[in-house]
C-alpha cells in the first residue's frame, strides 16, 4: 500500500463488477457482428470523421521505483539503452508543446517516470508546464503516477483537462505484471482525480499474457466507473528489450478491434483512444479499430520512450479513410 491518504478498498476479492458479464458476452461475440453493433453506437455519440491528436512527451524519464513489467523505464529492469532524465525544465518542454500544436496536435501529454506525485519544487514546475501548455490553447494532460487529493485539486486550479492513470489490466492479472502496487491504489488514485473535478484518461495494455476474463475485467471496471472515464487509451504492448515483457509477441490485430469494440458498446460517450503499438500495425487494421469506435490516436514520431508512426503515414493513412484532427469533448 502506499502513504496516498486516500481511503483505498482492500476487500478485492469481493468488489463487485456488475458490468463482467456483459464485456465476457461482448468479447465472445463473432467479430464483425460486434464490429457493426459498435460502429452503430459509435456513429449515434460521435462524429464519426473526427479522430483526436494527442502529442507525448517524456518530462522524466527512466529511474522509476515501481516494478511493472512491460516498462522501459522501471529501476528494476528497463532497457540499457534507455538514456534517464531528471525532469525537464518549464521553458523546455512549452517549446515542444508549441511544435506540437503547429504540427496538429490539439492535446499535450507530459508523462514522468514517477511513482507518485511528491510536494515541492519538482510539482511545482510540473503546475507551471500545465498552466503554460493551457495558454497556447492547448488541452493539457498529464501522467505522474498516484496523486492525493489535494495534489489533484492543484492540477486542477493550474487548468489541467485530463489525468491519465491507467488501470493496465484485470484485477485478477494485475499482480503477475507489478508488484510495488495494487489495483486499489490505481483506483485511490482515479477516485481523487474525479474528486478534483479533472476529466479521467484510464485504459489499459493488451499483451501482458492475460487471456480473456482479465481483459472482461478490465472493460468491466472501467465501464463500472461512474461517470465513465472520458478517455480510455487501450495500448498493444510495446515489447521492451531487457524488461521481462521484451519477448512478448504483440497482441493480434483482431484482438485489438474486438477490444476497442466492446469498449465503445460500453462507453458510448467515451473517446477511446488507439495508443501505443501502432507502428506495428498495417492501415486496414488500425482502419478497422477506427470503425469499431476508435476516434483518438496519439501523434508524432515518439510516445514516451518508443516510437510512434510519423507525421507523414499518419496524415496518409487519415486522408485514405477521410478522416480529420480535432478536438473531441
Ligand atoms: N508512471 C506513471 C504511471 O505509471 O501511471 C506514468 C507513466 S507510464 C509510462 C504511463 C502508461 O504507459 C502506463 O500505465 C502503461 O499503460 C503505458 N505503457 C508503458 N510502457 C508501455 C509499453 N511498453 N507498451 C504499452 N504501453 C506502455
Ligand atoms: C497511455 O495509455 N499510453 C501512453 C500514455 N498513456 C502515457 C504511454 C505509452 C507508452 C509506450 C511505451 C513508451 O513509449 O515508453
Ligand atoms: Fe514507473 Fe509508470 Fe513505468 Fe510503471 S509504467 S515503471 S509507474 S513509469
Amino acid at each position: 500500500m502506499t502513504d496516498i491518504s486516500t481511503p483505498s478498498r482492500t476487500d478485492s476479492s469481493s468488489t463487485p463488477l456488475p458490468r463482467l458479464p456483459e464485456a465476457e458476452a461482448l468479447l465472445a461475440r463473432p467479430l464483425l457482428d460486434l464490429v457493426f453493433e459498435a460502429a452503430n453506437v459509435h456513429r449515434e455519440h460521435h462524429d464519426p470523421r473526427r479522430i483526436q491528436a494527442s502529442q507525448l512527451l517524456s518530462i522524466k524519464t527512466g529511474g522509476c521505483p515501481e516494478d511493472c513489467g512491460y516498462c522501459s523505464q522501471s529501476a528494476h529492469h528497463g532497457s540499457d539503452e534507455l538514456e534517464r532524465k531528471k525532469l525537464d525544465g518549464v521553458e523546455d518542454v512549452l517549446e515542444q508543446a508549441r511544435r506540437a500544436k503547429e504540427s496538429g496536435a490539439d492535446r499535450f501529454c507530459m508523462g514522468a517516470a514517477w511513482r507518485e506525485v511528491r510536494d515541492g519544487e519538482e510539482f511545482d514546475r510540473v503546475l507551471e508546464m500545465v498552466e503554460g501548455v493551457k495558454s497556447m490553447g492547448l488541452e493539457a494532460c498529464v501522467t505522474l503516477g498516484m496523486v492525493a487529493p489535494h495534489q489533484a485539486a492543484r492540477l486542477e486550479e493550474a487548468g489541467l483537462d485530463y489525468y491519465n492513470h491507467n488501470l493496465d489490466t484485470g484485477r485478477s492479472h494485475y499482480a503477475d505484471v507489478i508488484s510495488t502496487r495494487d489495483y486499489d491504489d490505481r483506483l485511490a488514485t482515479l477516485e481523487a482525480v474525479r474528486g478534483a473535478g479533472i476529466r479521467v484518461c484510464s485504459g489499459g495494455i493488451l499483451g501482458l499474457g492475460e487471456g480473456t476474463k482479465a481483459r472482461a475485467e478490465l472493460l468491466a471496471e472501467l465501464a463500472g466507473l461512474d461517470p465513465q472515464p472520458e478517455s480510455v487509451p487501450i495500448n498493444a504492448l510495446v515489447p521492451v528489450e531487457g524488461t521481462p515483457m521484451g519477448d512478448a509477441s504483440p497482441p493480434e490485430w483482431d484482438e485489438l478491434v474486438r477490444v476497442i469494440a466492446a469498449a465503445r458498446v460500453m462507453m458510448p460517450k467515451t473517446v477511446i483512444r488507439l495508443s501505443a503499438g501502432r507502428t506495428d500495425m498495417d492501415e486496414a487494421s488500425q482502419a478497422m479499430c477506427f470503425l469499431a469506435g476508435a476516434n483518438s490516436i496519439f501523434v508524432g514520431d515518439e510516445l514516451l520512450t518508443t516510437p510512434n508512426p510519423g507525421p507523414s503515414s499518419d496524415a496518409a493513412l487519415l486522408a485514405k479513410l477521410g478522416l480529420e484532427t480535432g478536438s473531441i469533448r
